[in-house]
């Protein structure tokens, strides 16, 4: 892990707390420096039983494998943006082992969290109009986070409680790779699975949360279906209620937050964000009202009931037109 530098000042000069931040005791911040990913990275050998045979072990070095080698980073970055934004230990905040499963059965155009064997499993993709699916940060983060989300609120992934679950999975997924690269929020693409289809196809990714709607658009695979706003909310039976579809309308509000506050989105609308996921008040069955007005809840908690920042998630949650 390349990434370890830490927000953490010993002051040399005696001045112990910095002024915009509580204090945290030396026993709380040593417990948090010491948590370390326990990684490990299995092939399914292009079957679908899981988790497969054992690859790569936490600390190993890397391996010939592409794939392995994607994997078992990515597990990394994740657990570094819980770790050290969030003060998160792992999915399960108990430094659950994190798993991956790579080359799970064949020409498998999809990834998923397999919430049984808590692992993230990966498809090679056809080669024909998918890559493998390794290949995005962003959707290693986006499956692991499913696990986080199933400890948290554990959103019904069906209608718009799912398409929030589904939404909550994209926004850390973009997070992960926004930490992992440095990026600000002006610096980032806010792409979801970018460099998931081969050339043949005309598109740069699965989804967009700058502008959904418009991540691809070819004559195979059709358009992009997402809405950005309640205007275009798309009803149907298919995909669970469109949980992949209206998440494009949450997905966007976030970015108008990230956008708005400017600098790297996880200090602020992340934050906010990780503090709406893991607050009690969260149902399981909560709609996008619900989940917006935790947000503004949480950003006044964390700002202010005048902040900049409170005033951004509501403006955010207006232009989606989900507040009125
Ligand atoms: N990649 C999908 C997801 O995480 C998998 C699925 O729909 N089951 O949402
Ligand atoms: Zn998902």
């Amino acid at each position: 892990l390349q990434h370890q530098q830490q927000q953490h000042i010993h002051s040399t000069r005696g001045i112990s707390a910095r002024a915009d931040t509580p204090a945290r005791s030396d026993k709380e911040d040593h417990t948090i420096l010491a948590q370390q990913p326990k990684r490990t990275v299995y092939d399914a050998q292009h079957t679908g039983r899981l988790p497969g045979k054992i690859v790569q072990r936490e600390g190993q070095g890397s391996n010939s494998d592409i794939a392995v080698n994607e994997a078992y980073r990515g597990l990394g970055w994740t657990f570094n943006l819980f770790k050290q934004k969030f003060k998160r230990n792992s999915i399960d905040n108990k430094g659950l082992a994190l798993k991956a499963s790579i080359h799970y059965n064949q020409d498998y155009d999809n990834a998923f969290w397999d919430d049984v064997g808590k692992c993230v499993v990966f498809g090679d993709g056809d080669g024909d109009y998918f890559n493998r699916f390794t290949i995005a940060l962003e959707v290693i983060g986006h499956e692991l986070t499913h696990g986080v989300t199933g400890n948290e609120a554990n959103l019904d992934y069906n209608d718009q409680p799912g398409a929030l679950n589904e939404s909550i999975s994209d926004v850390f997924g973009s997070l992960v790779k926004q930490f992992s690269l440095n990026q600000s929020s002006e610096e980032s693409d806010w792409l979801i699975g970018k460099g998931l289809f081969t050339s043949k196809v005309q598109g740069q990714a699965l989804r967009s949360m700058k502008a959904p709607g418009t991540a691809y658009d070819d004559p195979v695979l059709g358009k992009d279906p997402q809405p950005a706003s309640m205007d275009g909310y798309v009803d149907t039976n298919d995909d669970n209620g469109g949980v992949h579809i209206n998440s494009g309308i949450p997905n966007h509000a976030f970015y108008l937050v990230a956008s708005t506050l400017g600098g790297y989105a996880w200090e602020k609308a992340g934050l906010i964000w990780y503090k709406t996921l893991t607050d009690p008040d969260l149902e399981t069955s909560a709609n996008f009202s619900d989940f917006a007005q935790l947000t503004i809840k949480q950003a006044e908690a964390l700002y202010g009931a005048k902040s900049l920042e409170k005033q951004a998630v509501q403006q955010a949650w207006e232009t989606v037109k989900v507040l009125g």
